[in-house]
């Protein structure tokens, strides 16, 4: 079984990618043949400051390692080290609908925001259907608002297999039962993310307890005081309580009939020292891989030459397919 799964180093992490990512590379490399990309080149579809780009690349190492990738076990690796990636982007893009990209909700979202939007930020998604083709891969932890591009993926594989023959793996995506979604906790109809909306509704994995404690206190809740799920009704709260079930691992039912007539109040300041209790030994470990960037990048160096190994046999098998003659 091989696993597939990337990161930008775009900016600091925070528990939704807890959620739907770090927590469920941790679980799924004990499924078989791990691969853990950093996708730097994914970091670069929108105006990037390249310091930030160098110093987030280690910060996002460090945080794979922190929390349970083991290094002997799994591949993590740059994806600019490995320039397999950037040629199938290419390759790819010959059998990828333009309609299909224009159709791609993060694209349509990214279009309304930014002042300059790069052709980068359109073919991203051909580049993360490479990523994942390249090693054959099995399966894909994911949070929700990657469905898409992985559907895409799948698309992408099976056009080229019907048009060159069987080269690539259909691979599926794996979700989070809950918590695959965090809302950001000032607008809960707005993901959690690196770079978009309220600073005050991200949580970072970084951030000091007193910081989580208010950020979880000023979350916007909804009208009523009753704790129950209904993301319909109740956005706000109905966030919080999939936190919870991220945090503790409890269902949605026990939070639901823990909290019965409680009130909203105690409610957040247990979710507040759930996440602490959760984060403060990853930051410890963070704080230690961290400080030797030697250490890092010879991790990373090793994961490159695991990574083009396992990806060359099939960017190989590409070029041969589609007629290139080869050196
Ligand atoms: N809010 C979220 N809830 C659950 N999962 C999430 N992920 C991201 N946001 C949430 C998952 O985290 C993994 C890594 O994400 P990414 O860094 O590749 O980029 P992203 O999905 O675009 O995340 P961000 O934080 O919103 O980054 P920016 O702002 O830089 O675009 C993925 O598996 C993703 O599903």
């Amino acid at each position: 079984m091989r696993i597939f799964s990337g990161i930008q180093p775009s900016g600091d992490p925070h528990i939704g990618n807890f959620s739907g990512g770090f927590r469920q590379y941790a679980q799924t490399q004990e499924r078989g043949e791990g691969f853990f990309c950093i996708v730097d080149l994914h970091a670069i579809t929108i105006t990037h400051d390249p310091a930030a780009l160098r110093d987030g690349t280690l910060d996002i190492a460090a945080m794979l390692f922190a929390t349970g990738l083991d290094p002997g076990r799994s591949t993590v690796f740059v994806q600019s080290h490995v320039t397999a990636h950037a040629e199938a982007a290419w390759l790819l893009s010959s059998v990828t609908g333009h309609g299909q990209l224009g159709r791609m909700t993060q694209f349509k979202e990214r279009v309304a925001e930014e002042e300059f939007v790069s052709a980068a930020l359109f073919t991203y998604p051909v580049l993360m259907a490479g990523d994942i083709l390249l090693y054959r891969t099995d399966i894909v932890p994911i949070g929700e608002d990657q469905r898409q591009h992985l559907e895409l993926t799948r698309d992408i594989a099976q056009r080229f297999n019907t048009r060159y023959g069987e080269t690539f793996v259909i691979p599926e995506g794996v979700f989070p039962e809950t918590g695959g979604r965090v809302m950001n906790l000032q607008e809960p109809t707005l993901k959690m993310s690196k770079s978009r909306g309220a600073e005050s509704g991200t949580v970072l994995m970084l951030d000091s307890p007193d910081t989580i404690r208010k950020k979880l206190k000023t979350a916007v809740t909804d009208s009523g005081s009753e704790v129950r799920y209904d993301p319909d009704e109740k956005p706000g709260i109905s966030n919080l309580i999939e936190l919870m079930t991220v945090v503790t691992g409890k269902s949605i039912q026990e939070i639901e009939a823990t909290y019965e007539g409680t009130g909203y109040g105690r409610f957040k300041e247990d979710i507040a020292e759930g996440i602490i209790e959760l984060l403060e030994p990853i930051k410890a470990r963070y704080n230690e891989l961290r400080a030797d960037a030697a250490e890092l990048d010879r991790l990373l160096a090793l994961g490159a030459e695991k990574a083009r190994e396992a990806s060359a046999p099939t960017l190989a098998r590409m070029y041969e397919r589609m007629g290139f003659t080869r050196p």
